[in-house]
């Protein structure tokens, strides 16, 4: 009898070892769904570099606040201002506002030029640079890059005179 019932314990462990292995299977095949073969993973966090949203940095939960597809802890600007268009002060130059490589957008990059000007010369020179790096990285056009410069020029942006 108690030959019957140890038989019957080992054969429950089997199923369970069983069941609890195809879970385990499955979940792995979720998280590597969308990866090509090998599947690479520099930062060993679980997400191959083809997904992963910081994919030389460990972040596991790919936190990313401002949704721009880049994680949090890659992100220059982790609170981007993704307006659709290139803002200065309160003049839309119309041209779309990209993110660039570091996780800033170019807004980001303007609102910095701001910041950082003591006279509204230096704004404009601040802006001016930053376009025509963005125009030689083919980013924008050089008519886009027109339309920046004129409305960071024509601007009035509160401390920046
Ligand atoms: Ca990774
Ligand atoms: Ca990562
Ligand atoms: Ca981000």
């Amino acid at each position: 009898m108690s030959g019957i019932k140890s038989l019957v314990s080992v054969l429950l462990a089997v199923i369970a070892i069983t069941l609890l292995a195809s879970a385990g299977l499955r979940s792995a095949r979720a998280q590597t769904q969308g990866c090509s073969v090998p599947i690479v993973d520099t930062d060993g966090d679980g997400i191959c570099d083809e997904l992963d949203n910081c994919s030389t940095v460990s972040n596991a939960n790919q936190a990313d606040a401002d949704g721009d597809d880049i994680g949090d802890i890659c992100d220059v600007c982790a609170d981007s201002n993704l307006s659709e268009t290139v803002l200065t002060g309160d003049c839309d130059s119309g041209v779309a506002n990209a993110t660039l490589d570091t996780g800033c957008t170019m807004a980001d990059e303007i609102n910095a030029c701001a910041a950082d000007a003591r006279n509204h010369g230096q704004y404009v020179r601040c802006v001016s640079a930053k376009t025509n790096g963005w125009k030689r990285e083919g980013l924008i056009r050089g008519v886009d890059r027109s339309r920046i410069v004129r409305c960071a020029a024509q601007s009035d942006i509160p401390g920046v005179r």
